[in-house]
């Protein structure tokens, strides 16, 4: 076995983002992992031209597909798109992450600019909504110090328990709570000039709704009271607020919804376009780019991917037998493909069902450019060493035109440039084209002079349903939520289940969850920070999805995880 050490990495002070801080993950976990170091071909080690003849044997047949995941965001992952556009090859769309969020905020605001980090800076209160800050954007907690915290939140998370207030509601009621708080705001605002009328761009027919129901119950349902909702608004009148949201929101089939109900709040707090104001979600990185690996190829969901479809199947830095929802459903799927091929990192559920394996190069192997979609800095990641493991995606798409005879692949230095090139610099730092200091100053939609859309139906039939069902006391949510010690499915695995210790259940025991979907066989963990209609089980559990539904956001084309409620029985 190969031993290769990576070079001792550490956090650049001078970084606008960084602050100097390394993650867990780049602190220790990358380099404690184990990778692929041999090429595989059905379950044999062979050389990587050996395993690379099988490559493109498999891409001769008649039809197939590239499934990439989100293991390395660097932007020289997509050149493979070339090759599958010159054979006809089919790409995918949606997302397993935040793209029914990302939907919503389009529909409000036209397009999703990202808000610099520095305006969180100026804020002097930032309410952190459906968002795990100390665990998943641990680089942000410099800009929060000193600022008056709000968390809204089924979890107790680190950051709430230091929060000033901690709305602590029922998952999947977060759309309920931000028209009502919108709501309450216009009423305020109608007292001021003695009428309603052209206050009203919320959404009407919830305003029917709530009528119709009565707000307390709702209130009840959602897990909170007027009186809350009265304090909580005390901290978003009359000062620079951030909302800070995360993908925990937006889970679910309404995700697009309660997004574009967040920024519905903030149009109406009037924190678009002004200092110290905003919504920070995770931005589109790749908005004012022009892409030289847009590829014209066919697409089918990224979500409820039918992988038997195709002869042959190239997975690419993901490991969708584990990180898709319905796992059952999906495993029984790749395993039916004729080929199936793994390129990444590190052996997983899915690399351990492919046909052909090719490891990868790290990024310390390889020339990359790196996007945030969190802020606007840009980085040139340069290759610091070389070893003889794996192949870098530029070589394999190389390999592939070569071997195919075709023609148009430009070298790899013509990419980055073509990527970096594209970017504003400002002492030494490369910014990302649609940085703006203020977005949506000037107003809203591409070209920056469209109003605000305000939702005009409410149509979230299920929530409607089941906000007037008894409480179902047999039944959880299942809050699925990132690791500290992991990368989604990379690095360290977990099997356990948190649960609140009034819940009935005992530390350790071994209980069993069920969904209509599939069961899995846990440990207990007691975690008092739960509500105890909710438990919570992190996403680098083994088996984890084969709880979750394959569903589709309404909007947005996402998964769906958390839309599914589970029992748990003792074993
Ligand atoms: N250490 C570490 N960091 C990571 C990752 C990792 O795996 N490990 N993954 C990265 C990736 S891919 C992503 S997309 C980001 C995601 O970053 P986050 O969005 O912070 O990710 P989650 O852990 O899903 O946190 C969601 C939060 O939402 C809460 N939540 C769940 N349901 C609801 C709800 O219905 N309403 C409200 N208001 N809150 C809810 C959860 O309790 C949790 O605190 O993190 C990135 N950073
Ligand atoms: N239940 C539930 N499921 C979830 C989530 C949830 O909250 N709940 N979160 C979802 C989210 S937000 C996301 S983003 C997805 C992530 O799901 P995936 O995209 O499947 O991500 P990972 O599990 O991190 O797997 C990434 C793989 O990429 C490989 N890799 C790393 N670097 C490179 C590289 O440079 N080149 C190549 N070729 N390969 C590389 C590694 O081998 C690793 O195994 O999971 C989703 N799944
Ligand atoms: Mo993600």
């Amino acid at each position: 076995m190969k031993d290769v050490a990576f070079p001792h990495i550490s956090g650049d002070v001078g970084h606008p983002a960084g602050n100097g801080a390394l993650c867990t993950l780049l602190n220790k976990s990358i380099h404690d992992a184990s990778r692929i170091e041999n090429a595989r071909v059905n379950g044999e080690e062979v050389s990587l031209d050996k395993a690379m003849e099988a490559v493109y044997d498999a891409f001769k047949k008649e039809s197939s597909l590239l499934w990439r995941g989100s293991g390395n965001m660097g932007v020289m992952q997509e050149v493979t798109n070339l090759f599958m556009e010159k054979i006809e090859g089919t790409l995918t769309k949606g997302s397993l992450c935040d793209g029914a969020g990302d939907a919503g905020i389009v529909e409000g605001r036209g397009v999703n600019k990202g808000l610099p980090l520095e305006q969180i800076q100026k804020a002097d209160t930032v309410v952190i909504w459906g968002r795990n800050v100390t665990v998943t954007n641990a680089h942000m907690m410099p800009f929060l110090e000193g600022k008056k915290i709000v968390v809204i939140d089924p979890v107790k998370t680190a950051i709430a328990k230091k929060a000033d207030h901690h709305l602590q509601l029922q998952p999947r009621t977060d759309y309920y709570v931000a028209n009502l708080l919108a709501r309450f705001i216009l009423m305020e605002k109608s007292k001021d000039i003695g009428s309603l009328d052209g206050l009203l761009p919320v959404d009407e027919d919830f305003y029917d709704f709530v009528r119709e129901h009565r707000l307390e119950p709702i209130l009840e349902y959602c897990g909170t009271d007027v009186v809350e909702m009265g304090m909580v608004l005390t901290y978003l009148s009359n000062q620079k607020v951030v909302f800070l949201v995360g993908t925990g929101v937006q889970k679910y089939t309404s995700g697009a919804d309660v997004l574009h109900a967040i920024d519905s709040l903030a149009a109406i707090l009037g924190l678009f376009g002004n200092e110290g104001c905003g919504v920070h979600y995770l931005s589109y990185s790749k908005l004012g780019f022009v892409n030289p690996f847009d590829a014209q190829c066919k697409k089918v969901s990224k979500v409820v991917t039918n992988f038997s479809e195709f002869d042959t199947v190239l997975i690419q830095g993901g490991n969708p037998a584990e990180s898709m929802p319905d796992s059952r459903r999906v495993c029984e799927e790749l395993d039916r493909v004729e080929n199936l091929i793994y390129f990444g990192l590190y052996e997983n559920e899915t690399s351990r069902r492919a046909k052909i394996v090719i490891p990868a190069k790290t990024f310390f192997e390889k020339e990359d450019v790196r996007l945030s979609y969190g802020h606007q800095y840009v980085e040139k990641m340069n290759k610091v060493m070389d070893t003889d493991i794996g192949i870098s995606e530029y070589d394999f798409t190389k390999r592939l035109f070569e071997a195919f005879g075709f023609r148009g692949l430009e070298s790899e230095t013509y990419y980055i440039d073509a990527w970096l090139a594209q970017c504003n610099k400002k002492d030494e730092q490369y910014i990302s084209p649609s940085y703006e200091a203020l977005p949506y100053e000037a107003g809203f939609g591409e070209d920056g002079d469209e109003v605000f859309q305000f939702d005009e139906a409410y149509e979230d039939k299920l929530m409607v349903s089941k906000c007037f069902q008894k409480v179902e006391v047999d039944r959880f949510w299942l809050l699925s939520t990132k690791a500290n010690k992991s990368l989604n499915t990379q690095f360290k695995r977990n099997n356990t289940v948190q649960i609140h210790p009034e819940s009935g259940y005992l530390k350790d025991e071994k209980v069993l969850l069920r969904s209509e979907f599939g069961e899995l066989e846990l440990e207990v963990v007691l975690n008092e920070d739960l509500r105890t209609d909710c438990v919570v089980v992190t996403n680098n559990t083994l088996g984890l999805n084969i709880l979750t539904p394959s569903i589709i956001s309404e909007k947005g084309e996402n998964a769906c995880y958390q839309e599914v409620k589970i029992t748990i029985e003792k074993i």
